[in-house]
């Protein structure tokens, strides 16, 4: 049986992505399951590679039950950030290069000695040098925002943008930070870190777990996000943008249009 075109598919996206032009959903009509989705994911971010981006880490998504009911699915998946993803703290982003960009307030991991697959993380402080509070900007590549699993999956988890904040040493307790997100000076959402998993170290955990069933090992030097406390609001052209989470501080940014 002939499986699913899964360069083709990635093309698609890629260029979906690029061109800021949504599509409609893949998976039903090309029989796409979550692994040839990650499989997808793969080949969409060698395209990256290919043209000179570099993987600088690992993202969580749908950790929490706000995200999960915003976009009806109910599995926590994990995606790639490039360095071209990257955008300074405080800095800016053009709003016409995405299709209906929506921002939510994460908590940011840099990794440092990680344990080896299928051995379990051990130490938290050992596994991770910093935390910072973050802002991630998704973007999903399908009209109206709407996916199955697989079509999210190989969309690269919807992972468009990223600021991360001040880098803090990693502090007691995260499992129950207080975190805001905050558009033009008013609260546009409140949640806590609980929302992450229970706790957001748990998320590492996972991502190790779940990326490493697809032969992928984070590594030390990268960032991981791991995942939004809250759900996601749609980015208007214009907007300020700021996350604070409780004992981390602020990450920021604006909306050039
Ligand atoms: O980071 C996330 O939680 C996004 C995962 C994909 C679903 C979405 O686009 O909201
Ligand atoms: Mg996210």
């Amino acid at each position: 049986m002939i499986g699913p075109d899964i360069a083709g598919i990635a093309e698609k996206l890629g260029a979906a992505a690029d061109t800021a032009t949504a599509v409609p959903q893949l998976a039903a009509e090309t029989g796409l399951d979550v692994d040839a989705a990650y499989a997808v994911q793969t080949a969409l971010i060698q395209r990256r590679v290919d043209r000179g981006e570099r993987v600088v880490g690992l993202k969580m998504g749908l950790t929490s039950r706000a995200k999960m009911a915003q976009v009806g699915v109910d599995e926590v998946i994990w995606g790639r950030l490039t360095d071209v993803m990257r955008v300074p703290d405080g800095g800016s982003v053009d709003v016409a290069g995405f299709i209906h960009p929506r921002v939510e307030p994460e908590v940011a991991f840099l990794l440092d000695r990680l344990p080896d697959p299928g051995e379990p993380v051990g130490a938290f402080t050992d596994a991770v040098r910093a935390v910072a509070p973050a802002i991630e900007l998704i973007d999903s590549r399908f009209a109206g925002f709407t996916f199955s699993l697989p079509d999210v999956v190989a969309d690269n988890t919807s992972a468009a943008a990223f600021v991360v904040g001040p880098w803090s040493p990693v502090p007691d307790g995260l499992d129950n930070l207080g975190v805001l997100l905050e558009v033009d000076g008013r609260i546009a959402q409140t949640g806590s870190t609980a929302a992450i998993l229970g706790d957001p170290r748990r998320a590492l955990d996972e991502g190790i777990r779940l990326a490493g069933r697809h032969g992928v090992r984070l590594r030390q030097g990268w960032v991981f996000l791991a995942g939004a406390a809250t759900a996601a609001v749609p980015l208007r052209p214009g907007a300020h943008v700021r996350a604070v989470v409780e004992k981390l501080g602020t990450a920021s940014l604006r909306a050039s249009s």
